[in-house]
């Protein structure tokens, strides 16, 4: 198994700015932005708004990663609940729906405030309806206002300010977070209320998931017919079927190169929302069901913290 490393930022260069970011005329916010969660996407998120002249406060469990957040000009929290009483608005980004929840119910979370004062809350982890629906009454009957917020995309495409927002829940929050938008997304979407942007977010990893599934079947297929996986890769590329991400996954599956942009585990957990989702509705699914347990059986081989195209070490066997 390949031993992975987590693109943690050990410094950041404040001038590195991708070229998108550079050429994207961004008025910063007045407002003070909380962060919560500075994992993959949650520091390439941080980096973006450091980068682009945001005030920034940030918190994570483990405190060693915001170091480089300090040192870029970011104030740092011992606690969720010191991030709140320190902002305007308070974005949240952590692995699953039970994380997101010990934040804002925990021992210091969030809601240790007892009064958010109108203050902004944006739940962005990728989570299911309910349990947004969930953390929407706990901050607005804190007096908070809640939106929750689903970022569609890649580690590099959150670098180059190029993901895909998916919003739903108080407007007032969706402007007030304008010049963050701005900063991190190519297109915004407003969708309404409360459960609306996570339910498109869990429809569009369904398609992710099966997709690399597929993927990594075919590729294997090749790989026992030993066919050049650079070859079958060089020929996708100029069919209709080619896709930024299928291409990207594609060329990491041949080289072996497993680390995380999309760690496996999350896009394990995505399925099961989505599963989750599906039985309330008595909606069959069976092939994200299989998609589900090929990648619980990758868990299991030991590939949780590699990217999601290690699903491809599974189809080999
Ligand atoms: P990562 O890189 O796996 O980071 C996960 C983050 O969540 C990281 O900051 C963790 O803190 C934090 N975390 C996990 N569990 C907890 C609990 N129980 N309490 C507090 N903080 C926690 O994920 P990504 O950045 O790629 O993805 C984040 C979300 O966006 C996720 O929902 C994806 O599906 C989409 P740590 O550093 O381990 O202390």
């Amino acid at each position: 198994r390949p031993v992975v490393s987590r693109p943690e930022a050990q410094t950041i260069d404040m001038n590195a700015r991708s070229q998108t970011l550079a050429e994207r005329d961004i008025t910063p916010s007045q407002l003070t932005f909380g962060f919560l969660g500075l994992g993959i996407m949650g520091s390439t998120i941080v980096k973006d708004l450091l980068c682009t002249g945001h005030k920034v406060v940030v918190w994570n469990r483990t405190m060693s990663k915001c170091t480089p957040f300090a040192e870029a000009g970011a104030d740092v929290k011992g606690t969720p609940m010191d991030v709140v009483e320190a902002s305007d608005v308070i974005f949240c980004c952590v692995s699953d729906p039970k994380a997101s929840k010990d934040l804002v119910f925990g021992n210091c979370g969030v809601l240790g405030v007892k009064e958010m004062n109108g203050k902004a809350y944006v739940e962005m982890s990728t989570i299911d309806p309910e349990t947004s629906q969930d953390i929407a009454e706990g901050i607005q009957s804190a007096g908070g206002r809640y939106l929750e917020v689903q970022i569609h995309g890649t580690r590099q495409e959150a670098e180059d300010g190029m993901l895909i927002i998916l919003a739903g829940g108080d407007r007032s929050v969706f402007e007030d977070c304008h010049s963050c938008f701005k900063t991190i997304a190519k297109n915004t979407f407003f969708l309404g209320e409360v459960g609306n942007a996570c339910k498109v977010n869990l429809i569009l990893q369904t398609i992710v998931g099966v997709s690399l599934v597929g993927l990594a079947e075919a590729l294997a297929l090749a790989d026992r017919f030993s066919i050049s996986l650079k070859d079958i890769i060089d020929i996708f590329e100029l069919t209709s079927m080619k896709s930024q991400l299928l291409l990207a996954k594609g060329k990491e599956m041949a080289k072996g190169d497993f680390n995380p942009q999309q760690p496996l585990s999350h896009m394990q957990k995505d399925l099961r929302l989505v599963l989750s989702m599906a039985e309330n509705l008595d909606q069959s699914m069976p092939v994200t069901a299989i998609t589900n347990e090929v990648f619980k059986h990758t868990k299991r081989l030991g590939y949780s913290e590699h990217d999601s195209s290690a699903v491809f070490v599974r189809s080999r066997f």
